[in-house]
């Protein structure tokens, strides 16, 4: 099954071509001929190991030769990896032969997996054999006999036993280069076809799945790229997950290797992990989410390392204080830049030169001229300048569609194709937006988001769970947590350890566990009936302020 990018209308993407915003160059292709201007220089580094150029470009396409043995043409290939080598040159290689990855995280389990599988009809998976202690390729064996399309298993870090392809193997150089090229020539996928699926930040239900167009996310990385001024001297270090669309192409990886940039890889965003690694490869750029941005904050001072070649710190995917952007800056001796994006595609940065105010207290603005932005009342009518509203975007990396979804399509985006962000935001007077809050009914937890309703239906999986509502509590470093309330069933004593069990063991990852249970006999509701999680958020609150007695079992 090919995967195919939702369309935009005929006259949008003739404007954007004639614009030179979507330039007909396949990512592959976009990367294959940086590499042959920059052979020398260095392009990745993964622990002791580094890739120059022209060697990186040599493993992609060996192993691109590999891919096309196995999948087709726009098939999808689920990528579960850490941040390693292996991530960067699959990843490379499925966009030279149009074989589309799907980006999956590491901590995903049975559940995620498994839909992802199913929804993207995936031909291949690749996976490590160990990561963090997790049961990956129990994992494999669980899931493979339900997904029929599956026909090939990829394994990074040790070998995965029978019909398994060693992925660490095959993306160590040796091959016939000429003959990979001659299959690659031919099988070079084109600017509008698919190249990526990304998975959504939690909307209603199970995530949903985002094809982006070569075209479009070359887009996204060159502007996102421009904004961070990365170039030739960039040297990135990628401490969030490499499979999330801010590490990935915001600048992220993509944009760092699309200007000739060195990508450094940690496979922790741990402070004595990351500023080890800076100090040893004078990284200049990085990205990082609040949670992380905090504990940066918190080490520098006493962490010893020398921090000086750090210019930038991207920090994005929930909302950032203030006070702790301008901590960060004094800390580091960086400059934050805020990142306001989302895997459906609108980027906005705050720039290097912004005054205080703008790069401390807003999120920045859109990093093309062609991105369109409204903000809305709830009757979709424009609202005063300044006045807060639901975000809605249009533009030439923003998708018209998810994969496969028209029942959610419908709600998503509207007639004329703007795509409801679900995001509360206001204009700044300078010309920049604020995150206010949201309207989408979505946890975010340090940046990974988590769908209530996900929640909500794996607690009602419980036989002692009569009703079930999650909502975010605040936490002063995650920014929120997943916190739910249930009504048992009968008189039974139901804790929070029962339920993450419960829910761990119907396959869900564990970031979406709730941290704090509240029993209570009834949910409150509102005038029309519906579940009141306003009232609930507002309990929530309270009881974290210590306002109310904390009945968490
Ligand atoms: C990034 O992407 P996603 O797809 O994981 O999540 C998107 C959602 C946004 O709709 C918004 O609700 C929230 O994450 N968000 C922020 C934010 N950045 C993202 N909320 C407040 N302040 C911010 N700075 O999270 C993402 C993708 C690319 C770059 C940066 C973040």
């Amino acid at each position: 099954m090919r995967v195919g990018v939702a369309p935009w209308p005929e006259a949008f993407a003739a404007r954007y071509r004639e614009r030179d915003l979507w330039r007909g160059v396949p990512l592959g292709v976009a990367f294959a001929e940086r590499a042959e201007r920059t052979p020398s220089r260095v392009a990745l580094v993964d622990g002791e190991q580094s890739w120059r150029y022209g060697d990186l470009a040599e493993a992609v396409d060996l192993l691109a030769e590999r891919l096309a043995r196995h999948h087709g043409p726009g098939e999808a290939l689920l990528v579960q990896l850490p941040n390693v080598a292996e991530f960067v040159v699959l990843t490379l290689a499925c966009f030279r032969v149009g074989v589309v990855p799907v980006m999956a995280l590491p901590q995903h389990r049975r559940g995620e997996i498994g839909y992802l599988l199913a929804h993207s009809e995936a031909s291949g998976w690749a996976v490590s054999a160990e990561f963090r202690g997790g049961a990956h390729l129990e994992l494999v064996t669980e899931l493979a006999a339900g997904a029929p399309a599956l026909r090939q298993v990829w394994v990074q870090g040790g070998s995965g036993g029978d019909g398994c392809c060693d992925l660490s193997a095959a993306c160590r150089r040796g091959g016939d280069l000429a003959a990979a090229r001659s299959v690659i020539s031919r099988r070079s996928p084109g600017g509008s076809d698919a190249a990526v699926l990304l998975l959504s930040g939690g909307t209603t239900g199970r995530a949903k799945l985002i094809a982006r167009s070569h075209d479009d996310y070359a887009l996204n990385a060159r502007l996102t790229a421009s904004a961070c001024e990365v170039g030739e001297d960039t040297v990135y270090l990628v401490a969030l997950p490499a499979a999330h669309n801010f590490a990935l192409a915001c600048p992220g990886i993509l944009g760092v290797l699309l200007s000739g940039g060195t990508v450094v890889l940690s496979d922790s965003p741990a402070p004595e992990k990351a500023f080890g690694l800076i100090e040893r490869h004078r990284a200049t750029h990085t990205a990082v989410v609040p949670a992380v941005a905090h504990r940066w904050a918190e080490h520098a001072g006493g962490g010893g390392h020398d921090l000086s070649s750090l210019r930038s710190v991207a920090v994005g995917g929930s909302r950032l204080a203030p006070a702790l952007a301008r901590r960060l800056e004094s800390s580091l001796g960086a400059r934050v830049q805020q990142g306001f994006g989302m895997a459906e595609g609108l980027i906005n940065y705050t720039r290097l030169d912004d005054p205080d105010e703008v790069r401390w207290e807003t999120q920045g603005r859109p990093v093309c001229p062609a991105d369109e932005v409204r903000i809305v009342d709830e009757l979709d009518r424009d609202v005063p300048g300044g006045a807060v509203g639901e975000l809605l975007t249009r533009g030439p990396y923003t998708i018209r569609g998810y994969f496969r979804a028209p029942e959610h399509n419908a709600a998503s985006f509207t007639r004329d194709g703007w795509y409801r962000t679900g995001d509360l935001v206001r204009w700044h007077p300078t010309g920049n937006l604020v995150v206010e809050g949201r309207r989408k009914d979505v946890i975010n937890r340090g940046g990974e988001k988590v769908s209530a309703e996900e929640v909500e239906e794996l607690a009602l999986g419980h036989p002692d769970v009569a009703r079930a509502a999650a909502v975010a509590a605040p936490d002063p470093v995650l920014g929120e947590r997943v916190c739910l309330y249930v009504v048992p069933r009968g008189a039974v004593e139901l804790t929070v350890q029962v339920l993450r069990e419960h829910m761990t063991d119907a396959g869900a990852a564990g970031y979406k566990l709730p941290e704090l249970l509240h029993t209570v006999p009834e949910l409150p509701v509102t005038n029309v009936g519906k579940i009141d999680k306003n009232a609930l958020r507002a309990d929530a609150a309270a009881r974290a302020r210590g306002s109310r007695p904390d009945v968490e079992k």
